[in-house]
């Protein structure tokens, strides 16, 4: 233990000591993951302070406390985040190399806690970030899925799943808690007892709490993500061990942990199983006791309840919660149903993220009934409530035998709100057009964001440094200040270094995907990149049938003066959703043929990295040149992805789409390459029975891609796998990418143009990450905190 004599450091004695007494290690033996675990607790001491101290505000002031209610928490790793939200990067570093050890090789050692599938969940865990960052007292809610997202992995070209097993190794940002345990019921009958109705559930699971300390920037406020783990009442049965049959003594155990085990790998695909259904009304009631739990702590009247309290529905997966909520006050707390219903109402507030009717939650009575048979009931009641003041319309969250949860949500929240203007108008114009007419201030929009710290500050420390060398470092918690950025723009020594940033970037990405998949990029080519969950309406095939369109044009003319490009893609496909996994497997089949073509590969290299996740994220989009955001107008509600690249320098190719509009009008038309139909001639287009073959007939460049599709180009060794993608595109087509392919390229080729003036391009990505700080999620927390909450920092 020489070493310990040697301290330099506070931080390296902390270091030392946890490495020591936490870890029971010696340096001298000491493995990554030791150091990644030493470290981890030494920087969460730090954060707990600065939880300790919030928490003992937040009861001291009493301010209203803001509940995020979300199935998915995607929030990716934590010990790179801490160490930035702290500002003690260089303190690490030193701390770490003082004993020989690369800080870059223990970051990356942590694993993803992919606890959500794609853009809902990513954007939670923005909003946990910039609500403590802010300084607002909030908790989340969700569930401590003992499987993430499942492992991407190919094999030949094919999509594979394997299971996810963060908690395999221990987790050290979480907090057992074993005192916060909640019995949550099931099923069994309603009865009518002394003038009180009583559920009698036949089944009971148990809620265990699992905290983790949310730092916000310069660690001046920390709030609490909690999630809960299924665990049986009655853990073990004795006698069933003693006579001998051991695995139905711990069979209680393994049913009450199979409701925590995995997150539902669907996204904007209806799910449809019970056992979703029990995931979401066991985490919703859980939370519901633990809000109720805490009020009473400081207060013993309910009324205050919507003055203390404001809980937000990350879309229709808590809805449930709202009943619960109502249940409670009324058969448990003896409020009228009109009074239980009222401070209900004032509490609930939700968030829809999709208009895609399929992704709107709806339960067969009898399977709801069977499960939460008062719930039901009261669902009913709430419904009735909604007619007798409305007595025009026949508007149910009970129809056709279903319990449909949008409406339910709806009619209960305060508030609703779309994630950016123009999903907002279409909310209003289609799923909820008669509840808007009824309602006509419900509906909000609060256009989403993402967090400044983790996607560029930290994702990006290069453009980070010339940023705060350039304006100072207040962007960090201020982002619009960006915009100081614009003079500078002008100087083209200050360019070169942005550029100079953005190549070497790039230059990171080339090594690491050399490194890890043995393919040599060119780092010299444009870097053009889609990355996000599969799914026909996000149009991956778009991009796919304009790649092989360009490749079957450079072939026919390879001596052209050719823009050299490299598409990457990364993404995953939900399990069932064999469509999407064909795509990836066509995309893959692409890669291997043209990245083969001596004619082409020079200026064309197509590749698909595996196991999408939050981590990749952070490698790939400080290296991108050109952002695809290319969906059918009017599918995607926003996109959160979009706002990454724009703030990293990368202009987007993209429809009129979610939030697309709204950096279009920040980033200034000329810094957007526009392409496609608008959401209302989507609609018009798809009236027309063959608009897919109009389009193919007009631009042989189409038809040629589809027949390379039909013909087994790509897939010689299995000529028709790719017939049906062609058959689809030609005959349905329900996402128009035939009718949006000729713009698409017609666009691609303008990028083309564009790149080639290398000085001019340069200044059109400075400009996108000069006039994207409005897409910051603290703005769009301030939105939620005014118009939404009512909740106010306590950060002086
Ligand atoms: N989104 Cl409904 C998801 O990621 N999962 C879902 O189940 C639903 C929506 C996305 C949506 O597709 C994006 O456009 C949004 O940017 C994102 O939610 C956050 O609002």
């Amino acid at each position: 233990m020489a070493r310990s004599v040697q301290t330099s450091s506070n931080f390296r004695d902390a270091l030392l000591r946890h490495l020591t007494y936490t870890m029971g290690k010696d340096p001298e033996h000491a493995q990554p993951f030791d150091w990644r675990m030493a470290l981890s607790h030494a920087i969460r001491d730090r954060i707990v302070d600065t939880w300790v101290a919030s928490t003992r505000k937040t009861y001291e002031q009493d301010g209203k406390r803001v509940y995020y209610l979300s199935m998915e928490f995607l929030i990716g790793r934590l010990l790179e985040d801490g160490i930035f939200n702290l500002d003690m990067v260089e303190e690490a570093k030193e701390a770490l190399e003082s004993f020989g050890m690369d800080m870059r090789t223990i970051l990356d050692d942590e694993p993803d806690a992919a606890l959500g599938n794609g853009g809902l969940g990513r954007l939670a865990a923005c909003f946990l970030d910039s609500l403590s960052t802010i300084g607002c007292p909030a908790y989340g809610y969700g569930i401590r899925y003992e499987n993430g997202l499942f492992k991407q992995s190919f094999v030949d070209g094919c999509q594979v799943e394997s299971p996810e097993t963060w908690l395999q190794e221990p987790h050290p940002w979480e907090f057992e808690r074993p005192e916060v345990r909640i019995n949550i019921g099931f099923g069994g009958d309603v009865h009518f007892e002394n003038g009180k109705t009583v559920w009698r559930p036949a089944e009971m699971i148990q809620a265990e709490a699992f905290d983790t300390p949310i730092v916000g920037w310069q660690g001046r406020w920390a709030n609490t993500l909690r999630l809960w783990a299924g665990r049986a009442v009655d853990p073990f049965d004795l006698d069933l061990f003693n006579s001998g049959d051991f695995a139905a003594a711990s069979e209680h155990e393994a049913l009450a942990r199979t409701i925590s085990r995995v997150l539902y790998p669907e996204d904007s695909n209806e799910a449809g199983k019970e056992l979703r259904l029990k995931q979401e009304y066991f985490f919703s009631a859980a939370s519901i006791r633990d809000i109720l739990r805490r009020f009473d702590s400081q207060h013993n009247d309910l009324k205050l309840l919507p003055e203390k309290i404001a809980i937000q529905l990350n879309d229709t997966h808590p809805a449930i919660a709202g009943p619960e909520l109502l249940r409670i006050l009324h058969d448990e707390r003896g409020l009228s149903f009109e009074e239980a219903l009222h401070i209900t109402h004032h509490c609930m507030n939700y968030t829809n993220h999709t208009l895609l009717p399929e992704a709107l939650e709806r339960w067969d009575e009898r399977l709801f009934g069977r499960l939460l048979p008062r719930h039901l009931d009261i669902i009913n009641r709430i419904d009735d409530a909604h007619y007798k003041a409305n007595p025009h319309r026949t508007l149910s969250a009970r129809s056709d035998g279903q319990v449909k949860m949008g409406e339910l949500s709806f009619i209960m929240a305060n508030r609703v709100n779309g994630v950016s203007a123009l999903h907002t108008d279409l909310m209003k114009q289609t799923v909820f057009k008669e509840l808007n007419a009824l309602h006509p201030d419900r509906i909000v929009n609060e256009t989403n964001g993402v967090t400044p710290r983790r996607w560029l500050h930290s994702c990006n420390p290069a453009l980070s440094g010339l940023i705060t060398e350039t304006i100072g470092e207040d962007w960090i918690a201020d982002l619009e200040q960006l915009e100081k950025l614009e003079p500078s723009i002008e100087d083209q020594g200050w360019l070169d270094r942005f550029t100079d940033v953005k190549n070497a970037n790039k230059a990171a990405l080339c090594d690491y995907v050399a490194g890890v998949h043995g393919v040599n990029l060119n780092p010299e080519a444009m870097f053009d990149i889609q990355i996000k969950r599969m799914h026909e309406y996000k149009r991956q095939h778009l991009n796919i049938l304009e790649t092989i369109a360009h490749w079957q044009e450079i072939r026919d003319n390879p001596t052209a003066d050719w823009v050299p490009r490299v598409k990457i893609f990364a993404g995953k496909a939900a399990q069932g959703y064999h469509f999407a996994k064909d795509i990836i497997h066509l995309i893959n089949d692409v890669a291997k043929l043209v990245n083969a073509d001596a004619a082409t590969r020079d200026v064309l290299q197509v590749i698909f990295l595996p196991n999408y996740n939050v981590s990749l994220a952070e490698r790939l989009v400080p290296a991108a040149d050109l952002s695809e955001q290319i969906s059918t107008a009017g599918k995607e509600a926003s996109g959160t992805g979009n706002m990454k690249f724009a703030l990293n320098g990368a202009p987007t190719i993209g429809t009129l789409d979610g939030a697309n509009v709204e950096i279009r009008d920040h980033v200034g038309k000329e810094n957007f390459f526009l392409f496609g139909m608008l959401a209302d001639e989507v609609m018009q287009r798809r009236m027309m029975h063959d608009h897919a073959q109009q389009a193919i007939n007009a631009d042989p460049r189409l038809g040629r891609a589809l027949e390379a599709l039909r013909d087994g180009t790509f897939s010689p060794e299995d000529p028709g796998r790719y017939t049906h993608i062609a058959d689809n595109l030609t005959w349905s087509d329900y996402f128009l990418v035939c009718s949006d392919f000729t713009d698409y390229w017609r666009a691609q080729r303008e990028v083309d143009k564009a790149y080639q003036d290398r000085k001019a391009w340069a200044k059109m990505a400075a400009l996108n990450t000069a006039r994207s700080g409005w897409f910051s999620s603290d703005r769009t927390i301030h939105g939620y905190m005014c118009d939404i909450w009512g909740a106010k920092s306590l950060i002086p």
